[in-house]
């Protein structure tokens, strides 16, 4: 759980979260300014502090090393925020499990977002966004923009997912990455769920990641036609040697 800000709602998080299944709970916290580490230590879970503010990549990436040197299979990114339905990790993490795909997404998209909360300025811009990453990435998939995910351990040691941003859009990034890895990917619905402390980001930084986003497809594109090949899309040297299946 990529933490910042989550004293509201961490511990309805977690309680959704089924333990039979789910070994092991990193909380990384990036200098929250409320109670979000003295709650997740009571709690018993993992908790790494970030010294210094890094946003929500840079999070992301100390989940991902903490995880994999705690020997996870599959990894499952969470938001503490309880904007997602941590009930679902067992259909979510199914596919990887039984080795059909190696990235999973939990999209609120294959149901019904605006009943759910999700304001019409960011259903619209959400779908203009997937519009074009299906087309640059040559997928079919419903959203990219879930914080609900599930990558298998092999993924996470190809991707060279340090060399991406440690903004939002990092997670836009981890997706191009798998893909140009020959990595498959998968989705299942989960249910949308807005409410006031489930959401900051506003209009601005959302236009900031909009055209991030748009520049990952961009990177992508020329990746792929060889006439500028990017290190990011290269997968990391002493990863996975066999290919993807
Ligand atoms: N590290 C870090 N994480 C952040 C920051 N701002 C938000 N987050 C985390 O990023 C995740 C997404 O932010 P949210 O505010 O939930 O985004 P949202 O408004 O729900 O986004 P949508 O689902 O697109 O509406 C949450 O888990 C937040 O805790 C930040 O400045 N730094
Ligand atoms: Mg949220």
């Amino acid at each position: 759980m990529p933490a910042y800000n989550a004293a509201l709602t961490l511990e309805r998080t977690y309680a959704d979260i089924p333990h039979d299944l789910v070994d092991h709970v990193i909380l990384v916290d990036d200098v929250s300014r409320d109670q979000t580490v003295g709650i997740a230590q009571r709690m018993g879970l993992h908790v790494i502090v970030h010294q210094q503010n890094k946003g929500y990549g840079g999070n992301q990436k100390t989940c991902y090393d903490a995880a994999l040197a705690e020997g996870a299979d599959i990894v499952v990114m969470l938001h503490p925020d309880y904007q997602y339905d941590a009930t679902r990790i067992p259909a979510l993490i199914e596919p990887i499990a039984l080795g059909r795909v190696d990235l999973m997404l939990g999209s609120r998209f294959l149901g019904d977002p605006l009943a759910g909360g999700m304001p019409r300025w960011k259903y619209v811009s959400n779908r203009f966004l997937t519009g074009m990453e299906n087309l640059v990435f040559g997928q079919r998939l419903s959203e990219y923009h879930t914080g609900f995910r599930a990558y298998s351990r092999r993924l996470l040691e190809t991707v060279p997912y340090h060399r991406n941003s440690d903004d939002f859009v990092f997670d836009q990034e981890l997706i191009a990455q798998a893909i140009a890895a020959g990595f498959e990917i998968g989705e299942i619905a989960v249910p949308t769920r807005y409410f006031a402390e489930a959401s900051s980001v506003g209009l601005r930084r959302s236009i900031v990641y909009g055209l991030s986003t748009l520049r990952v497809c961009a990177r992508y594109a020329l990746h792929r036609i060889r006439v500028r090949t990017s290190p990011k899309l290269t997968p990391r040297a002493g990863g996975k040697v066999d290919g993807p299946g």
